[in-house]
């Protein structure tokens, strides 16, 4: 008998690192220290209104010192996903207004709302749909009570959004939606963030096979992002605990052309993501040009993001010495004790002054001109895009009268008729009206 030669192990990533500086597969350094500095003060401004959110019902800005009574009663909200989710918006932000996109964002973990919600506010379209949330400290406090209130802002990306076409609150739905959206839509960068808890769903699991179907010449593009955090709740996910080889052959075997930007260093992350969001886009670019002025639909192998952060990421690394910033502790309140416990209360305060909202926000309590800036203008806004924004694009069906397709039925029992022959008249004569 021959022996069977003894195969290496499948190497465990367990011992990947969310942490440290970027480790990307494009690399470069397409920012100058100035953008560095105002992209890091931008998501800076996004995560203090984050935590903001799910603690905070009065004093927004802390101008003066905290007291318990200022916080919410009831804390609910996701902190966990929510610094990548304003991470990845905000380097879009740079792409739509360097190149004149026109793209939408759709967050797989629509838990992760403040992520959104704190984007969409600093670029005022938050306060054009709301006036009372208007851009200023008597706004933002009532953007951060009504947070998670009820009746008030869901804790999820709900339809009240502005910009959300995908509520994510059951997983597994964000790249059908996606999908769906950039079809017949030739002109659209659909920008989807996948959980990678999400990506374990059943459907999610699917999805990723979507990109078959889309033809380069009528369809616009997708854009996935799997935001690898390492845990879905209290445990960690698959992605996170295989080798960066077998994560690769899967989005290579499903088509994709993936991207890794992993590290926790904001400055070299800041370099690669916005590195990466350039080739990508050239790719997406480069692929919808050279099948359009063909004619040939062929298959490009799109791009795809692998973002591992550490989950929580700018949150206090530890609390009474136990892991938070990187860690399945950081999902949702990371500290929902601050009522009851003197030294959290005081971290907590600590933990939302490390952003500096003195030098983001001027006198008023709007963001400052110089980081307003970044953010693209009208409806460029990822959360002012008409085809994100329910009731702008509204076009009336098609509908032939229904009763012209019935089948006359003179007595019970006596005709035999299927459903699906007269519903696919109705439909080919609906075509054609
Ligand atoms: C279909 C479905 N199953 C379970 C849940 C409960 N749930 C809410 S958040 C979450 C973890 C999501 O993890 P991930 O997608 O990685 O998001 P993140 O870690 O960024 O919060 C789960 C399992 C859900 N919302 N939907």
């Amino acid at each position: 008998m021959v022996a069977t030669p003894e195969k290496p192990a499948l190497q465990d990533s367990a011992s990947i690192s969310a942490f440290g500086k970027a480790r990307s597969t494009v690399t470069g350094t397409p920012l100058s220290a100035e953008e560095v500095d105002k992209i890091q003060r931008f998501w800076d401004a996004c995560n203090y209104l984050a935590v903001g959110m799910i603690y905070l019902r009065d004093n927004p800005l802390l101008r003066e010192p905290l007291k318990p009574e200022q916080i919410k009663r009831r804390l609910l909200g996701h902190w966990g996903s929510s610094p990548g989710l304003s991470f990845i918006w905000t380097h879009l932000n740079r792409a739509i207004k360097q190149r004149d996109l026109d793209m939408i964002y759709l967050a797989g973990p629509g838990h992760g709302a403040p992520g959104v919600l704190g984007p969409s506010y600093l670029e005022g379209t938050y306060s054009e749909f709301y006036p009372d949330k208007s851009e200023d400290l008597e706004g933002m406090q009532k953007f951060f009570k009504d947070f998670s209130f009820p009746g008030g802002i869901g804790s999820h990306c709900t339809p009240e959004m502005p910009g959300s076409i995908h509520e994510g609150g059951e997983l597994g739905y964000c790249l059908s939606h996606a999908y769906g959206a950039a079809y017949d839509n030739p002109d659209l960068i659909v920008a989807a963030v996948v959980g990678d808890g999400e990506s374990e769903t059943g459907p999610l699991a699917t999805s990723w096979h979507s990109n078959k179907f889309i033809n380069p010449i009528r369809d616009g593009a997708v854009l996935p992002i799997l935001h690898l955090n390492g845990y879905k709740i209290n445990n960690p996910t698959i992605p996170a605990r295989i080798s960066h080889e077998e994560l690769e052959c899967l989005f290579v075997g499903y088509g994709y052309t993936p991207y890794f930007v992993e590290g926790s260093d904001p400055e070299s992350m800041h370099q690669a993501m916005a590195a990466t969001i350039d080739r990508c886009i050239d790719q997406i670019k480069q692929a919808q040009h050279e099948a359009r002025s063909t004619g040939r639909a062929f298959r490009p192998r799109w791009p795809m993001i692998v973002l591992r952060t550490p989950k929580g990421w700018t949150a206090p690394a530890e609390i009474d010495g136990r892991k938070i910033e990187g860690s399945w502790r950081a999902h949702q309140v990371p500290m929902a004790d601050v009522l009851k416990n003197e030294a959290h209360f005081r971290l907590l305060e600590q933990w939302m002054r490390s952003y500096q909202p003195e030098a983001l926000f001027d006198e008023s309590g709007k963001l400052i001109a110089e980081l307003r800036e970044l953010a693209p203008v009208g409806d460029r806004r990822m959360s002012a895009n008409p085809i994100a924004n329910g009731g702008e694009l509204r076009k009336d069906l098609r509908l032939p009268d229904f009763r012209d397709y019935k089948a006359d039925v003179p007595e019970p029992g006596q005709i035999e008729v299927e459903n699906t022959r007269p519903l696919g008249v109705f439909f080919a004569r609906r075509d054609e009206e």
